[in-house]
């Protein structure tokens, strides 16, 4: 009888989403995990400013201040970053606000990587240095592979 009843529920769960017109894309509002990985090169690494802006199907994020504690962005080194976010769609593309200050501001940034609260998965890659600003009005965009 429990099994039953089980089996009715999701029968009608799915249902629903169905009948709402409910795609996973949709259904990926939550815990949106940012990996950032610094190139392995002489002086990749550097302490200025990063902020991120997601791109998606459905929206953008805000500005998103990458700073964990301590010291973020070191040569080699992935940083993580886990930001609630509210449903984004399909993810298109990464805004990077650079302020391109600080001691040793010149940064080697490998790629990117955004994974949705379903798990679905971007690269971004860039495989090259950021030596200027990049500001909010005109951020760097990566796409994603
Ligand atoms: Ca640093
Ligand atoms: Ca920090």
């Amino acid at each position: 009888m429990k099994l039953a009843a089980r089996a009715i529920v999701g029968f009608t769960a799915a249902g629903l989403a169905a009948m709402m017109g409910m795609s996973t894309a949709q259904a990926a509002a939550g815990n949106y995990h940012i990996e950032v990985r610094t190139c392995d090169v002489k002086d990749a690494g550097t302490d200025s400013r990063v902020e991120a802006r997601v791109n998606g199907s459905t929206t953008s994020s805000g500005w998103i201040l990458l700073d964990n504690p301590g010291d973020d962005r070191e040569r080699g080194r992935t940083d993580v970053y886990d930001k609630t976010l509210s449903d984004l769609g399909t993810i298109s593309s990464i805004d990077i606000y650079f302020a391109n200050n600080d001691d040793s501001p010149h940064w080697c940034l490998e790629e990117i990587t955004i994974r949705r609260p379903d798990g679905v998965t971007t690269i971004h890659p860039f495989h090259n240095w950021l030596t200027r600003v990049y500001p909010k009005t005109s951020p760097l965009r990566i796409n994603a592979a």
